[in-house]
């Protein structure tokens, strides 16, 4: 497959909905999508880092211009045969991930593509259908503040739809009280976890300890974003699996992570360690080591949610991911029509490539700034 042309544009999709965590609302998605050219064949790649180095160091701003100044120069006019060869041509490029994420869901779809396989197949995916799992929000009442009553609510909206399983975002001092009342209203047996995006520390360990009476599923990022030590050391006075999101960048970060007994779930979202290849490999670390993963979301576009359904159905995705239709958050999208949900999963897409025909006017339409490199 030979690299004819890059186009990468910074786009931005409004939620519906404003989406709250630890480090406040989000309002809208901020993300870069990359088009790649072959010959006849087009394939699309999403790298969600999103407005601001919140989540991560990396922004949607950062992501667009490591794609126009370092990644995409280097690779026009290769031939690529395999993920691999786009990741020994980029290797000396330290850290982006989630740049390096956009380009490698792209070529991860165009050599699917050129093969005839789908994404799934290409990437050895073995599920028809992948598990939905929702995360709920910090809910605010009219006035402005945190309102346990408004979460009951949504979460009594989402098991309706069908959600297969429930998570929140938690924040020191709203913790035990929403979780408590959640177990009331919906009993045990609801799969439940929580998500913290690392606001606690090790100070706070007697919260967590209350947490392991609630029968979690885990407890995901507790701790620092950028820490495996603090985790391990929570990990061995808890109970409760904890799973670590932000702390994993690299294949070695997951290895460290297991050795180290800091978690004992992952959430691989394929953007946040560089792309489908490297998170390939985590899952197979991970299988090999006993642990579970799973596919967490960055509130991406339905381009983003197709390479993510086509990771999940990997074998050791034995967990619900963070996966839902585009209605979850987007009144539009970037694909139509849209996998609907079914009894709390969507189908894995068997055609070749994507599976589906982007938007092309809405994304033109979302598009705040495009460069095109040939
Ligand atoms: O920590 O999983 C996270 C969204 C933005 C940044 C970080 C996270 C999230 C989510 C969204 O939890 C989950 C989803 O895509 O539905
Ligand atoms: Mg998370």
């Amino acid at each position: 497959m030979v690299i004819d042309e890059i186009e990468i544009r910074y786009v931005t999709l409004d939620l519906h909905t404003p989406f709250e965590t630890s480090f406040g609302p989000y309002t809208q998605t901020h993300t870069v999508i990359v088009r790649l050219q072959s010959g006849d064949h087009v394939a699309w790649g999403e790298g969600p880092a999103g407005g601001e180095p919140f989540y991560s160091a990396e922004t949607a701003g950062t992501v667009f211009l490591m794609m126009r100044d370092h990644i995409g120069p280097v690779l026009l006019g290769e031939t690529i045969e395999a993920l691999e060869d786009l990741h020994q041509r980029i290797a000396l490029i330290r850290g982006n991930q989630m740049a390096k994420g956009a380009i490698d869901t792209a070529v991860a779809t165009m050599l699917a593509l050129e093969r005839g396989q789908s994404l799934s197949a290409f990437l050895g995916g073995t599920r028809e259908k992948v598990a939905c799992g929702v995360s709920v929000g910090i809910q605010r009442d009219d006035e402005g503040n945190i309102s346990v009553d408004r979460v009951l609510e949504a979460v009594r909206r989402h098991i309706d739809e069908g959600f297969r399983r429930i998570k929140i975002k938690i924040k020191p001092g709203y913790d035990l009280e929403p979780v408590t009342e959640i177990r009331k209203a919906f009993g045990d047996d609801l799969p439940f976890q929580v998500d913290a995006n690392s606001a606690y520390t090790l100070d706070d360990v007697d919260v967590f300890r209350k947490l392991d009476r609630f029968g979690l599923l885990l407890i995901e990022q507790p701790l620092a974003h950028d820490d495996i030590i603090d985790h391990a050391k929570l990990q061995s006075r808890i109970e409760t699996p904890v799973c670590l999101d932000e702390s994993i960048h690299t294949l070695d970060d997951a290895r460290h992570a297991i050795e180290l007994g800091s978690c004992r779930v992952i959430n691989i979202k394929h953007t946040r360690v560089g792309g489908l290849y490297h998170a390939k490999r985590i899952h197979d670390l991970c299988a090999d080591a006993g642990v579970p993963v799973w596919c967490g979301g960055m509130l991406e576009s339905a381009v983003g949610q197709c390479h993510g359904i086509a990771m999940a159905s990997l074998p050791n995705f034995t967990l619900a991911g963070d996966l839902a239709p585009s209605s979850r958050y987007f009144h539009r999208d970037l694909i139509r029509p849209w996998i609907e949900m079914e009894d709390g999963y969507m189908a894995v897409p068997q055609t070749p490539g994507l599976g589906f025909d982007v938007d092309e006017d809405y994304l033109e339409e979302a598009t705040t700034e495009k460069v095109v490199l040939r």
